[in-house]
């Protein structure tokens, strides 16, 4: 039996993600949005692109979470994009409603779903994901830490001249400006990025990512970053399905790792079928540390913001 992925809101990531879904040819996928007609059109446009593609998926549509049901992963998207000069946290009571009650008529179809969040702020929408469905942290995560490693990536590819298959960067800590670039475990075939790249150069690399987000944002005018966001989520969604057991950067819910405790929070994980089986704690230097904990600071104080308002569930 094919698997099933819903995707909650079906704007530019949401439906971008179903592209690439569909490309993989790994499952079939539902796009659930409130504006009528557009998940349904979206779903049929994709779905006639399948013969082109040569991809046997089933794409629908629908503004009804019946749609949803008996979903092995859920998606996430739906919100509001950030605008010029907003900052994620702006975002967050608006938000923090719409996942809210997307998580709530999700799990009561799919109480056996795996959750992917990427609302912003992402972090914090993670963890009501996992508050309002009740289901095991393991089986709820954030995908944040792909993508700005991603753009770190394709920065040092730029600078080097080098394939980006050969550019490993990781990029910790809560999604959001206070992130974490780890260029001392960030390598290109193997050799540390300290030894390629002066200093100075280096830290405009990593200032070039922590706003990485903020620099799309600018030159779009409408709307945020799609493409890049979108096949983060896909790849996390593959991990899953094929139980690939791969090692992301992605938002996980910390007991103590990192000596953080409760709140959702970039680190690396393996994925696999059964969600977050593991998150890797990295040896890190004492001024990563320093910035993860005041990275975790921030997401900690957001948390304690949001639980202050009736989100109605
Ligand atoms: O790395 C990351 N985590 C991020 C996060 C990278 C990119 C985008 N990131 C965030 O994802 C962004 O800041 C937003 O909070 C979400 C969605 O971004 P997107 O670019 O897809 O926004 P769109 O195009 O506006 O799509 C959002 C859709 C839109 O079609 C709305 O009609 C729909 O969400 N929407 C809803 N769908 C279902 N149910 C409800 N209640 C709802 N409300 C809005």
């Amino acid at each position: 039996m094919k698997s099933k992925v819903s995707i909650i809101g079906a704007g530019m990531t949401g439906s971008t993600t179903a592209h690439w879904l569909a490309d993989l040819e790994i499952c079939d996928v539902v796009l659930i949005d409130i504006v009528e007609g557009m998940p349904q059109g979206k779903a049929l446009d994709l779905q006639e692109a399948m013969p082109v593609m040569g991809r046997d998926v089933h794409i629908t549509g629908s503004n009804d979470y019946d749609a949803t049901a008996g979903s092995d992963i859920v998606v996430i998207t739906a919100g509001l994009a950030r605008k010029p000069g907003m900052s994620r946290d702006d975002l967050m009571v608006a938000n923090a409603k719409i996942v809210v009650s997307a998580a709530a008529e999700t799990i009561k179809r799919s109480p056996e779903a795996i959750y992917v969040v990427l609302t912003n702020p992402l972090d914090i929408m993670t963890h009501l994901t996992m508050k309002v469905t009740g289901i095991d942290p393991y089986r709820v995560m954030g995908q944040a830490g792909i993508l700005d490693s991603a753009r770190m990536r394709a920065f040092v590819a730029m600078e080097l001249g080098v394939s980006v298959e050969n550019i490993h960067c990781y990029v910790l800590g809560g999604h959001g400006d206070e992130m974490v670039p780890l260029t001392r475990h960030s390598n290109v075939a193997g050799v540390p990025l300290e030894e390629l790249i002066a200093a100075d150069r280096l830290a405009e690399i990593v200032e070039r990512t922590r706003y990485g987000g903020g620099e799309i944002v600018s030159l779009l005018k409408t709307g945020s970053a799609y493409y890049a966001p979108a096949v983060s989520l896909s790849q996390m969604v593959e991990a899953i399905l094929k139980d690939k057991h791969l090692i992301v950067p992605a938002s996980a819910y910390l007991q103590g790792e990192y000596g953080i405790r409760d709140i959702y929070f970039g680190v690396p994980v393996q994925l696999g079928r059964k969600g977050v089986e593991k998150v890797i704690e990295y040896k890190l230097s004492d001024s990563d540390i320093n910035a993860f904990r005041k990275s975790a600071a921030g997401v900690a104080q957001m948390i304690a913001k949001v639980n202050q308002y009736n989100l109605g569930e």
